[in-house]
């Protein structure tokens, strides 16, 4: 099987992913809240890309309809979740639509919208995502958010975790350059968490006191749950 890891959204484009199936991976945190939310019971989470975007779709739906993200890291006035993953409990989002806008997260989904399918990935469904990819013939891209434009390690590291993942399973995994590079560095990192808090955004959400959500994004293989994005929403595929 191809997989082809793009180390940031914006270096893939309709023609690049034409015949793949694309994992959108937003580690540090969007990706991780969209699996959480959907595992939490919500009905669907619509990414969009700015809050203005949020908060009309929330006053076209009505009642029943959550807001949530972030900018900077931080939750937003007036919506009702932030981007903490641990914060999608089903006390708050079973039987919700959740609007979410993020910086990085929700902005690399809509870039590849027109693809078939979008699967989001987090190293918490990264068993069960490897295992529905392993049956799969097509080319699979590994699409990182990034952080603000640039390459984020926290996303090449979930990369490579769900490359190792494959390989595990003993599907024969043909990668490209950065994938190669992304495995080497989930081997080491995933030994070594000093490495991984190096990492620009992990120290920027460290700063600014989410330490709970670190451990939470970084626990592998706990989740059965692969959230599926097609016609604008995100909902639960299996
Ligand atoms: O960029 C994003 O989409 C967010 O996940 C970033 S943050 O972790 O909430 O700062
Ligand atoms: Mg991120």
């Amino acid at each position: 099987m191809r997989i082809d890891v793009f180390a940031n959204y914006a270096d893939a484009n309709d023609r690049k992913l034409r015949d793949h199936v694309v994992v959108v991976l937003d580690i540090l945190r969007a990706s991780t809240s969209i699996l959480e939310a959907i595992e939490m019971g919500a009905d669907c989470v619509i990414p969009v890309t700015t809050l203005e975007e949020a908060v009309a779709l929330r006053r076209a739906r009505g009642g029943g309809t959550l807001l949530a993200g972030e900018r900077e890291g931080k939750p937003i006035d007036g919506f009702d979740l932030g981007n903490s993953p641990i914060e999608f409990t089903a006390a708050r989002v079973q039987d919700k639509t959740v609007v979410m806008a993020t910086t990085n997260g929700t902005q690399a989904i809509k870039h590849v919208e027109n693809c078939d399918p979008i699967l989001i990935g987090a190293l918490r469904n990264r068993r069960a995502l490897c295992e529905l990819l392993k049956q799969t013939d097509r080319p699979i891209a590994l699409l990182c958010a990034g952080t603000d434009g640039d390459y984020s390690a926290d996303d090449i590291y979930g990369a490579g975790a769900l490359i190792n993942g494959l390989r595990t399973l003993r599907a024969r995994c043909e990668i490209d350059d950065m994938g190669l590079v992304a495995e080497q560095f989930y081997l080491v990192a995933r030994e070594d968490r000093e490495l991984l808090a190096k990492c620009r955004h992990y120290r920027r959400l460290a700063a600014l006191g989410f330490q709970d959500d670190l451990e939470f994004c970084f626990e592998e293989d706990v989740s059965e749950v692969i959230p599926h994005y097609a016609s604008h929403q995100i909902t639960r595929l299996r």
